[in-house]
């Protein structure tokens, strides 16, 4: 889709090319540093980032409520959390402003972004999310919740009463799916029986939308009007974003022994970074040099982020309670 069909400025199209190929370096550097032994886990957005970058445009950041799962470094990014602090959260440092080091990496939470954290329990984010919605409504903001998550998860008992509880009382809350095909190791086929996951909006009383999420400007502009439909009062939207999930499905996984890598190899052909960066350049808004120079810069950031997580001290031992136990007054 060209973007101006979006009413995307050229500018922010560029933004999102910026932000979309950070999400994608401070993950491959995770995984370099894991196979390096310095970093115990990653879990991935690589393949996301087209939808997650364009779904976190259309939010009000600082106002809206985010509930994010861990693939979604593309959403956080965009709402404004750093490299720095993503990557004091993958080194497990004291600093990491979402757990001081005690969560495990990639359940993002930043209280002054309106950013909470998920549970490990795939989908326990959900019902989260629709009690925000709930209390918007009650309390008359003018606010939504964004909720993410996989396919394997739309099958989770949250998910079903969540959005059903949402439907009956018409809550603001835009439940984001990343339809990467896999849960884990298990396939879409063997896991759903309907074609698509947007079509259960139907059974809830919602709207559901079926968006290309290789396309941030598509995804952009569904968020965009359910955002929109949320505000004016007519309930929340059920939004599925087709996506390719590029690497195993965490550092602890071997994607070998379950998916045919030819499919594999299929999707990495038709990256999303790659078309986009394709885009930027074939409608003339950046130019070759200053695109190099974009990407040299994205890299000192990771650089940064790396160097400075790598030096910071790990949390006090004599800490070790906090964040479990009530700390007396
Ligand atoms: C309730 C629950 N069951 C199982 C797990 C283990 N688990 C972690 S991620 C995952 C797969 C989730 O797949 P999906 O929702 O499609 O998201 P994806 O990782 O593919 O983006 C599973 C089964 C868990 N964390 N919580």
């Amino acid at each position: 889709m060209d973007h101006r069909k979006a009413s995307l400025r050229d500018e922010e199209v560029i933004q999102i090319y910026r932000t979309m190929y950070l999400a994608r370096k401070l993950d491959e550097r995770q995984w370099m540093l894991n196979r390096t032994g310095k970093i115990p886990f990653v879990i991935s957005c690589q393949g996301h980032e087209a939808a997650q970058v364009g779904a976190a445009w259309a939010l009000q950041a600082g106002s809206d409520a985010v509930l994010p799962y861990y693939r979604d470094l593309g959403v956080v990014l965009t709402l404004g959390v750093s490299p720095r602090d993503i990557m004091l959260a993958a080194f497990a440092k004291a600093e990491d402003p979402s757990s001081g080091g005690r969560q495990m990496p990639n359940h993002f939470s930043d209280p002054t972004l309106n950013i909470f954290t998920q549970s490990s329990p795939t989908g326990s984010q959900i019902p989260h999310a629709v009690g925000f919605a709930w209390a918007f409504k009650v309390r008359g903001e003018q606010k939504v919740a964004f909720v993410s998550f996989g396919d394997g998860t739309s099958n989770q008992g949250d998910f079903h009463e969540g959005l059903n509880f949402a439907g009956v009382h018409r809550l603001p809350v835009l439940a984001f799916v990343e339809n990467n095909t896999y849960a884990i190791s298990v396939p879409y086929h063997k896991q759903v029986a309907s074609k698509t996951i947007a079509e259960r909006a139907q059974s809830y009383g919602m709207e559901g939308v079926l968006v290309d999420g290789s396309d941030p400007f598509l995804v952009y502009e569904a968020v965009k009007n359910a955002r929109e439909r949320a505000l004016e009062g007519l309930g929340g939207t059920l939004i599925e974003a087709r996506v390719s999930r590029l690497v195993p499905h965490s550092s602890d996984d071997d994607d070998r022994t379950y998916r045919d890598q030819k499919e594999l190899e299929e999707e990495k052909a038709r990256d999303a970074l790659g078309k986009m960066r394709t885009y930027i350049l074939d409608k003339s808004l950046i130019d070759d040099a200053a695109l190099e120079q974009l990407e040299k810069d994205v890299m000192d950031i990771v650089n940064d982020a790396t160097a400075y997580a790598e030096r910071a001290p790990y949390a006090d031992p004599s800490t070790v309670k906090r964040y479990v136990y009530a700390e007396a007054e």
